[in-house]
């Protein structure tokens, strides 16, 4: 008889192996610090610097767009659409550093506006780093000049070490 315990160790491997297989994102996708990791798919696309994933209402730390009356702004939310369109698989990296601020007074919600387009599902709103599509959206934007890193925010983010945010003014 094979012990329960080398059963269990060979399921183990099995699904480690499918796992590695299935991920297409290299393993520097993976969260830092303590705050939440959510894993899933875009479920909308709110403007350039906004997106929905599931209930959860996603700020791109650091990295902010023009709204959408204005040319800008609509051209930073159709870049979001083509580079991270709906249902694309999104891994986002709450911002360790700035977590339940979005629920504080609209004061220091300056330049953050995420109540565009509320929905009545929506019962989490945090500030991350979004991966999807092998790239870091919040890094694309500046990138491509569709957005701008907000330089109030280099003080408190988790990410403001990290190489695109110091070339973009942290
Ligand atoms: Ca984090
Ligand atoms: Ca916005």
């Amino acid at each position: 008889m094979i012990p329960k315990i080398l059963i269990i160790a060979g399921l183990c491997s099995i699904s480690l192996v499918l796992i590695t297989a299935a991920s297409v994102l290299p393993a520097s996708t993976e969260c830092i610090g303590e705050a939440m990791c959510l894993k899933g798919k875009i479920t909308e696309i709110i403007d350039g610097d906004t997106v929905d994933v599931g209930d959860v209402r996603v700020r791109l730390a650091l990295t902010s767009t023009l709204e959408l009356d204005v040319p800008e702004g609509v051209n930073a939310k159709r870049f979001v659409e083509e580079t991270c369109p709906v249902n694309s698989d999104v891994i986002i990296d709450e911002d360790d550093g700035q977590v339940g601020i979005l629920d504080l007074p609209d004061p220091v919600l300056d330049g953050r506006d995420i109540d565009t387009g509320d929905k009545a599902e929506i019962t989490n709103r945090i500030l991350g780093k979004v991966y999807c599509q092998g790239i870091v959206l919040n890094e694309e934007i500046l990138e491509q000049g569709h957005g701008e890193l907000s330089t109030m925010y280099c003080a408190a983010s988790e990410f403001s070490g990290e190489a695109w945010a110091k070339k973009f003014g942290c």
